[in-house]
């Protein structure tokens, strides 16, 4: 049957939409029915270029023939293996892999299935790890503004943006938070990382005498902030988080969701910045998205203070149904394959160049105030129409869909995040139609 003619459902009330304007989305529904390497496939038969690799997570491209096989191969075997007191061969395999990919000092691997849990997985171990060592004073988390962490409770506590956190009530008690890196007077249009704000690293120091490095357990930030709108870590920022953290005990935890598995041009951005966190947060990338599944990356030193006491007894008391799910554990192991053998970091590494001066070349177009790039990230950030956040990025999607691009927008920002295996050709037709877009905005 021809895409073109493939039915659509005809009643869309039921499926309550995650961060979607739901109403507006069933006035005027964008299904896609297909996809196959950089593009979609629409229900009306268009093509659609992906700018965004999905949501940040399809970075070996779609519908890829080895995923696709290991998954179809992986269900007719084993379908699903009890996650607590038993195992199957493939979630040791991908641990054994992720770790081997994984920065230096980065030993063991626990499975959750997405970001969010990631996150919470990681907080509790923080917290858990300090008082496994007689240190359970050790309980407040330290988050940052502008933070995306997922959705769950822990998550929104530490994370800050605002309307993620303001509906649910009073959070997580004992949090605190790090300023943002974003200094657009300073660092407007920077390729790269900024040259000014390392200094705000240092706040760390301020809520260390605030309430005491003894009641601290773990610092949270994404190397490089995605979905708060693509703010970059500026020069030296992260070097001085990691030596605060240090000196007063206190656990460093990158949460690489999007930066993890190449986005980067390199594995993690712990390794592309060269500083080494004591747990990563990671998901998305891990599968290719295309079976739920994430992973919190920890040192020997944390795994092994649990490793204490009777062997009979449960070390950690966390888990879920899933961890480790046989299909997505096959998935993972297909997806690195794919990144390895088509060398896909190397080619985020060597396009990058080409992707920032594409990217910055949209400087001067209307209303365009700042751009950022890093790796195959980019953002455009665009003057708010005023009185109304939001409206004029949210008509830049509308724009580019229509013109078969796929973007991404938080607020008045564009962020672009397209597959690893993006080309020179494809990097140039994704400029091509979003600049017209932009060119159409009033
Ligand atoms: N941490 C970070 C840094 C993330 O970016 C999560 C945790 C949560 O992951 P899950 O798998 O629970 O969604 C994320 C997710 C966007 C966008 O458009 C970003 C995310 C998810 C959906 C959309 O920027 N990031």
């Amino acid at each position: 049957m021809a895409l073109d003619r493939k039915p659509g459902p005809n009643d869309l009330s039921a499926f309550w939409m995650p961060f979607t304007a739901n109403r507006q989305f069933k006035k005027s529904p964008r299904m896609f029915v297909g996809a196959e390497g950089m593009y979609y496939k629409t229900s009306d038969g268009r093509e659609v270029l992906d700018g965004t690799a999905g949501l940040w997570c399809c970075n070996a491209g779609h519908c890829r023939p080895k995923i696709t096989e290991a998954i179809r191969k992986q269900a007719a075997e084993l379908d699903y293996a009890p996650a607590f007191q038993m195992g199957h061969p493939k979630a040791f395999e991908l641990a054994s892999a992720v770790r081997d990919m994984a920065p230096e000092g980065m030993e063991h691997v626990f499975f959750t299935n997405s970001g969010s849990e990631s996150v919470e997985t990681a907080l509790k171990i923080a917290i858990a790890f300090h008082r496994a060592r007689g240190e359970g004073a050790r309980t407040r988390l330290i988050g940052r503004e502008r933070g995306y962490h997922g959705v769950n409770f822990g998550g929104i506590s530490v994370g800050g943006m605002v309307n993620n956190r303001k509906m649910f009530g009073t959070l997580l008690a004992g949090v605190d938070h790090l300023p943002h890196t974003h200094l657009p007077a300073q660092n407007a249009f920077t390729r790269g990382q900024p040259e000014h704000g390392a200094y705000l690293a240092d706040d760390l120091e301020r809520i260390v005498a605030l309430h005491g490095a003894e009641t601290i357990a773990a610092v949270i930030v994404e190397p490089m902030a995605g979905s708060t709108g693509v703010l970059m870590p500026p020069r030296g920022y992260l070097e001085k988080l990691r030596e605060i953290c240090t000196k007063h005990g206190i656990l460093l935890i990158f949460d690489e969701v999007i930066t993890g598995f190449g986005r980067l041009g390199s594995a993690f951005a712990a390794d592309h910045f060269g500083v080494l966190p004591d747990m990563m947060t990671v998901a998305k990338g891990l599968t290719n998205g295309v079976i739920p599944m994430g992973a919190v990356l920890t040192t020997a030193a944390i795994h092994d203070a649990f490793m204490q006491g009777p062997e009979h007894l449960i070390e950690l008391f966390h888990g879920y149904t899933y961890s480790g799910n046989p299909i997505a554990s096959a998935a993972g192991l297909a997806t690195l394959e794919t990144y390895r053998e088509e060398g896909l970091f190397e080619n985020a590494a060597r396009l990058a160049p080409c992707w920032e001066d594409a990217l910055h070349s949209l400087k001067g177009l209307p209303h365009v105030i700042d751009i950022r790039n890093m790796g195959l990230i980019g953002a455009v950030e665009l003057e708010p129409i005023a009185g109304e956040p939001t409206k004029r990025a949210f008509t830049a999607f509308l724009n580019a869909y229509e013109a078969g691009l796929l973007i991404r927008t938080t607020g008045d920002i564009i962020a672009l995040s397209p597959p690893l295996m993006i080309d020179g050709a494809q990097i140039d037709e994704l400029f091509g139609k979003l600049s017209a877009g932009l060119k159409a905005l009033d």
